[in-house]
């Protein structure tokens, strides 16, 4: 079996059991067009996947980018694929290479079958950025819009401790609303949710055992190019 087939017959006969005649991979919840797929990942692909992330950091080390002004930021990133996102004093931008002069390890397969699972894209992710979240990092509202395409969805995973995910509006201010995501959790930003503030307030510490040392891994697959 496949691990597309799995996930989905996983999915569905969780999903039965609240609706039975669901027999898709249909998301669980869908907030200001985000949509949420609840523990679509399996605890063993979980694992799987970390351990994929272990050598893509061997090869391309996460580092902490600092912002134009020169701020380092709190979470600690690194990617795959034929692009990654960077940012330092001369501003944030996808490369070609990881700030060492390497290039980027490939994307994980295991990555591209969940993007395949539920981008609903014919095209394939070029970039995988990958950020890891100590328990006191967070990732303030911004939008992602350096991509070249802003038609192409964004399929982000979350891994390991539970984090307190916020999301706005297309435009700077008004009002939020938060959702706890949860390691196996996959959210799907697509059509006009593609462009909405998103961040990341905090994390609940020791929520889940898959890191061993604590902390989240989230992946976000993108069309960068
Ligand atoms: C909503 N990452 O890397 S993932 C990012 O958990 C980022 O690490 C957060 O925001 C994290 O840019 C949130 C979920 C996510 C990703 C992209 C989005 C939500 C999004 C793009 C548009 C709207
Ligand atoms: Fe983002």
């Amino acid at each position: 079996m496949t691990l597309q087939a799995w996930m989905a017959a996983g999915y569905a006969e969780k999903n039965m059991k609240k609706e039975a005649s669901k027999r898709s991979v249909e998301p669980d919840l869908t907030i200001r067009g985000v949509t949420v797929f609840r523990g679509l990942v399996p605890s063993e692909v979980q694992r799987a996947l970390v351990d994929d992330l272990r050598e893509v950091v061997a090869s391309a080390p996460l580092f902490r980018p600092e912002t134009a002004r020169g701020q380092k930021m709190s979470v600690r990133m690194t990617s795959a694929g034929s692009v990654g996102w960077v940012s330092d004093r001369r501003g944030y931008r996808y490369q070609e290479l990881h700030p060492s002069g390497l290039p980027w390890p490939q994307i994980p397969p295991r990555a591209l079958e969940i993007w395949r699972t539920v981008s609903g894209s014919d095209r394939l992710p070029d970039s995988c950025l990958v950020n890891f979240y100590d328990a006191d990092a967070r990732m303030g509202l911004h939008q992602d819009r350096d991509e070249a395409d802003l038609t192409e969805p964004v399929v982000s995973v979350s891994l390991g401790d539970e984090a307190l995910f916020r999301l706005g509006n297309l435009t700077r201010g008004g009002s939020t609303q938060s959702v706890w995501l949860r390691s196996g959790d996959v959210v799907v930003l697509a059509g006009e949710a593609r462009l909405i503030h998103h961040g990341i307030d905090r994390l609940r510490p020791g929520s889940s055992t898959l890191l061993p040392q604590g902390g989240r891994i989230n992946l976000t697959l993108r069309v960068a190019r």
